[in-house]
């Protein structure tokens, strides 16, 4: 460092201190996830070396404290010697400022992900004491840190032949209320991390739990697959695993496969070395390439029995698989960012995996035989009942039209769309209540963002290019307008949820206009319905009701009037007040929620349709003389 104070120092000093008063916005929280993403960030810069070819040796470290980690490679050694344009040693620059790293270029897909080189000076930033050690250029050279600032020069403390670059940190206290790191999440990352970089020896030291273990696979992907089916307690129905890779202009993939003796479904998948649990297009194009050979080669050799048709999930029943794939501009979607997006993929990685399976099963004969006749055995066993078959038919509807969906959009798991609910909550802190508090299995949450699109004003047009329309319409799985059927409906009831005031009502009336002009075989198929959160909590001693206006609330105060001096009653403001646990209780669980269904008189079609069109239409006139003539029949106006 220059020895006065220049703009420059205090630029990087300004750099760091950002992340120091937002490292939400760096490593995603503070909490236990953001502790570790610091972790994965030097361990990230230590495998893009190795995954360039560099380095072949990674050491990981928890120290005895169980707050400080060390992790270190064999690699080049971050350069020390000085920047041409900064004149401080380039080790420094890396470590102090925000956006370096040689490693932005966006030709190149061999990098880990994460924040691209970006992320060893957040980690700097972050942590209470810094120590890094780099072996390069003949000699041995050390630098520390505390909280992003340099506590000694870059010095040469001696001589080395090897190279390699080890750093030490812990994390500062001051930003993470927890320190302490989870041996078990980390051993669990370094395992998957030698599984998906194929001869990686990456050495794990937990020095809280006095453990040492070495993970290194030569098999890569197969030797995953093979220890989810020795976890999954199974076996392979088969020989040989079938694997393949690609490696071209597009990025490069991995694939290992087989099918086990269980009718589960077991798949991990992982962009850039790192997982993504929720899948997407990448794990969706693999399955789509296994079921188009499977079912290209069971009809080519006539293995199907007339009276039994075979649907994608028969060809998926103990398909136990995993795919690596690394490409330059992933594209993360979900609340964890924990699926890939990126479309301009599919069909190079589904018609790969079609061809290379193709040719596996002409040249496994007995293998593919064993398959097929699992394959029919699950399609039999589907259409045994004629209810599973109808079951099962919407199912494959239902996943197979997953792959649009929008990213905000928590998904349930059932796969039945007669049981399935999707509400539409309006606002992020309503939305995450909701989430939390909701049935997983049975009810999906899409929260929505303020003032959806008036569609009465907008005109088609703008309705099909609006984005929070569209992701309501893509959520159900119906189209827009004419062309809106119910035969891919997702779910068959949607629930409006907003809150009980003015803006809530606004929001519901606005979404209903969508509807009706948007989605109106919904409304006629009687599967729209708007949720009744409750206004009051009222505490009658020890007993708690929840009621829904202020005439509920009056009946059940009248009831008890003798324990009248014990009653406690609070309004709630808004949903996103609410605990998820009460939202459960009182608006969201079936068994004790208040729904209204949406329908349109009968009869009346043609009132709504004035109603709608002079209500929400452009021209103020008609909605005027509308206040105007019910201005009477109004209660609780809130302004
Ligand atoms: C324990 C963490 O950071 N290893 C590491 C980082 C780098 C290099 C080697 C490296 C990269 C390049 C050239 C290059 C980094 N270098 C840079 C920068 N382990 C760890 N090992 N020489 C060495 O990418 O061209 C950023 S990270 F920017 F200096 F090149």
């Amino acid at each position: 460092m220059s020895s006065n104070y220049s703009a420059k120092d205090i630029e990087i000093l300004e750099g760091l201190e950002a992340v120091r008063l937002r490292p939400g916005m760096y490593i995603g929280s503070t909490g236990k996830t953001g502790l570790h993403h610091l972790l994965w960030e030097i361990l990230d810069n230590a495998i893009d070396e190795a995954m360039n070819g560099f380095a072949s040796h990674i050491q990981v470290t928890l120290h005895s404290d169980g707050q400080s980690m060390t992790v270190s490679d064999d690699g080049r050694g971050i350069p020390v010697d000085e920047h041409p344009v900064a004149k401080e040693s380039v080790l420094q620059v890396i470590l102090t400022r925000l956006h370096a790293g040689g490693k932005f270029n966006n030709n190149n897909y061999k990098t880990a992900g994460g924040l691209h080189g970006v992320g060893s000076s957040v980690v700097n930033a972050l942590s209470i004491d810094f120590k890094v050690h780099v072996e390069r250029d003949g000699g041995i050279f050390e630098q520390r840190y505390s909280q992003g600032i340099p506590q000694t020069k870059v010095t040469r403390v001696g001589n080395s032949r090897l190279t390699g670059t080890t750093i030490f940190f812990r994390p500062d206290p001051e930003i993470f209320p927890e320190t302490t790191f989870e041996p078990d999440l980390i051993r669990e990352r370094l395992e998957i991390k030698a599984y998906l970089l194929n001869g990686l020896e990456i050495t794990w030291n937990d020095h809280v739990n006095n453990t040492r273990d070495t993970f290194r696979f030569s098999g890569g992907l197969t030797d995953l697959v093979a220890h989810l089916i020795e976890s999954g307690k199974t076996e392979k129905i088969h020989g040989d695993f079938f694997t393949m890779s690609r490696d071209d202009e597009q990025g490069r993939f991995n694939v290992a496969l087989c099918w086990c003796d269980v009718t589960r479904e077991v798949t991990q998948s992982f962009v850039n070395a790192i997982p993504t649990p929720d899948g997407g297009t990448h794990e969706q194009a693999m399955r789509d390439g296994v079921q188009r050979a499977l079912k290209a080669y069971m009809d080519a050799h006539a293995l199907i029995p007339r009276n039994v048709t075979v649907a994608a999930e028969d060809i998926r029943e103990g398909l136990f698989s995993a795919i690596s794939l690394f490409i330059s501009n992933p594209q993360f979607q979900g609340q964890t960012k924990g699926r890939l997006g990126n479309v301009d993929i599919r069909t190079w990685i589904s018609n790969a995996v079609k061809n290379e399976l193709d040719a596996f099963l002409t040249s496994h004969p007995k293998a593919s035989q064993v398959i097929a006749e699992k394959v029919v055995i699950a399609a039999k066993a589907r259409q045994a009942s004629k209810q599973a078959a109808l079951n099962v038919m919407t199912q494959s509807v239902r996943t197979s039209r997953k792959l649009n969906l929008p990213g905000k959009l928590a998904e349930c798991s059932s796969n039945n769309p007669a049981e399935c609910e999707l509400f539409l909550v309006e606002g992020d802190s309503a939305g995450g209540s909701a989430k939390q508090g909701r049935d997983r299995r049975i009810q999906a949450i899409l929260p929505l963002r303020g003032k959806v699109l008036n569609a009465e004003t907008a005109g088609s047009g703008k309705v099909g290019q609006n984005k929070e329309l569209c992701d309501i319409a893509n959520a159900l799985g119906c189209a827009l307008g004419k062309d809106c059927t119910l035969d891919h409906l997702r779910y068959h009831k949607v629930i409006l949820l907003a809150d009980a005031d003015s803006d809530g009502h606004h929001i519901s009336t606005l979404l209903l206009t969508f509807f009706y002009r948007h989605l109106r075989p919904l409304i006629e198929a009687g599967c729209v319905y708007i949720g009744q959160p409750p206004l009051f909590r009222v505490d009658i001693g020890k007993k708690t009701y929840w009621v829904l206006d202020e005439k509920e609330r009056d009946a059940l105060l009248k009831k008890n009037h003798k324990k009248i001096e014990d009653v406690q009653i609070s309004r709630f403001k808004g949903l996103g007040e609410m605990m998820p646990q009460t939202l459960y209780e009182t608006t969201l669980n079936p068994a004790t929620r208040r729904l209204l269904r949406v329908e349109i008189a009968q009869g009346d079609e043609e009132i709504t349709e004035s109603v709608v069109s002079e209500l929400m239409g452009r021209d103020p006139e008609p909605r005027f003389r509308f206040i105007m003539t019910h201005a009477d029949e109004a209660e609780n106006l809130d302004f």
